[in-house]
């Protein structure tokens, strides 16, 4: 099997560039599945009586159960602690690469160390890992094993940066500020180390490096030392912006969009949005706010329209199962995904513009064949495409054939009402 791992190259032969060939596989996967998972999950966002959000702490107030450390300030001893007690004994990681892939995702990120410092894999650099908890077996190993089977690519969250458990590495902002000749001892002790072996046990398809802000250790040296150490072990691991979020320079691979957020023009880079289905990402027992399937695929179908990937969290519990809810909306955008994926995947951005805020569109040259897909995300009688389309127009799903009439160079898509019983995106392919 092809293997991106390489042995160590010389410093002189190591390019910091990656060849853009090896994007692709990225631009033409549109949808992937992000995964926030470790000690935190136990909490699930509570301690001692209070709930994140909790204005009573003078940082309190965030959804974000992977920081309820800093954040609800659980002390030291308690939190790493969990370690005794984090045993996920119904973790399926097949299933969890089974629900992915019937979702229609083509790509998976997990954290293998967030910022609490907890590896999820046998890490001979730090005992703060997976083999210092009553379940002791690796969890990254298997996950991989199953995404090879399912030809899921997959990648890691590490967090390069913060580090709430070794003593040198970087705090949250309102901590006392580490010298930066502290950080330099957990940077080569732990940090570089850790993802050499995560790149030389595991070979990832990318890695996922999370920092923000314009004040932090995280120099542009620091950031190409990083970018070498990638590039000297894997010739295929495609590395995000926020490397270095102030400054990513030339040699990252694609852009990393703010939680949630969503480009309104087109990049000149790949690009992906990592977003959640509840506010939290790692799993939150009193976060309530899920998304509705239709508004998360609205935001999947935007940027695929802009050229841009989706990342959507899922939240597993300390266990090791997914939510329910969680589940069911996966389940709901695969079988989505299942009857339109065709305008999705392998498509690009139109040269075309629509003024409607609610219609998207993309294209797919197929042979002599170049296809118009427009997403239809509301209720409406008609869509204008400004090109005059001869050769006709139907919904995607059904074939329905629909009318039309061209004046002065656009065309005027007559929708029939009943398309959107049923409250989902609709679909229309025209041959252009
Ligand atoms: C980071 C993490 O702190 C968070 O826990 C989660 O893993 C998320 C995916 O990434 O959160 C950020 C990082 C950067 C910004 C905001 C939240 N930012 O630049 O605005």
């Amino acid at each position: 099997m092809a293997t991106g791992c390489t042995d160590k190259k010389k410093a002189s032969e190591v390019s910091l560039k990656l060849d853009p060939q090896k994007v692709e596989w990225f631009k033409d996967a549109k949808f992937g599945m992000f995964i926030h998972w470790g000690l935190y999950s136990i909490l699930e966002g509570s301690y001692n009586g209070h709930t994140m959000p909790d204005k009573s702490f003078p940082q309190g107030n965030s959804w974000y159960a992977e920081w309820i450390k800093p954040r609800l300030e659980v002390p030291d001893d308690f939190y790493n602690g969990l370690v005794n007690e984090f045993n996920p004994v119904k973790y399926d990681p097949e299933s969890w690469v089974r629900e992915a892939c019937n979702a229609g995702m083509k790509y998976l990120v997990i954290t293998a160390k967030h910022h609490d410092g907890f590896a999820l894999w046998d890490s001979k650099v730090s005992d703060f890992d997976i083999a210092a908890t009553p379940y002791k077996k690796d969890l990254i190993g298997p996950l991989v094993k199953a995404c090879k089977k399912h030809g899921l690519k997959y990648g890691f969250y590490y967090s390069h940066w913060q580090d709430w458990e070794d003593p040198d590495g970087a705090m949250p902002f309102w901590y006392p500020w580490r010298p930066d000749e502290d950080f330099e001892k957990y940077w080569q002790r732990k940090s570089l180390p850790q993802v050499k072996e995560l790149i030389k046990k595991y070979d990832p398809d990318l890695l996922w490096f999370d920092t923000w802000g314009w004040d932090n250790h995280i120099t542009p040296e620091r950031r190409d030392e990083l970018i070498r150490l990638v590039r000297t072990y894997s010739d295929k691991c495609l590395i995000n912006g926020r490397i270095c979020f102030s400054d990513p320079g030339d040699n990252i691979d694609f852009l990393e969009m703010h939680d949630n957020s969503y480009p309104k023009e087109m990049l000149d880079k790949p690009w992906q949005t990592p977003a959640t289905m509840q506010n939290s990402w790692a799993y939150h027992g009193k976060d309530y706010n899920w998304k509705p399937a239709t508004r998360m695929l609205r935001y999947l179908v935007s940027n695929t329209s802009m050229g841009g990937n989706y990342l959507l969290n899922v939240g597993p519990k300390a266990d090791g199962t997914l939510p329910a809810p969680a589940v069911r909306r996966l389940r709901e955008m695969g079988a989505w995904l299942g009857t339109n994926g065709e305008a999705v995947y392998g498509t690009q951005p139109s040269s075309l513009k629509v003024d409607d805020g609610d219609v998207y569109l993309t294209e797919k040259t197929d042979g002599d064949e170049k296809y118009l897909y427009i997403f239809i995300t509301e209720p409406k009688s008609s869509v204008s495409i400004p090109s005059v389309l001869t050769k006709g127009c139907c919904a995607l799903e059904t074939g329905q054939v629909l009318e039309m009439a061209s004046e002065d160079g656009c065309t005027e898509i007559h929708i029939p009402e009943r398309l959107f019983k049923d409250n989902s995106i609709v679909v229309l392919k025209a041959e252009l």
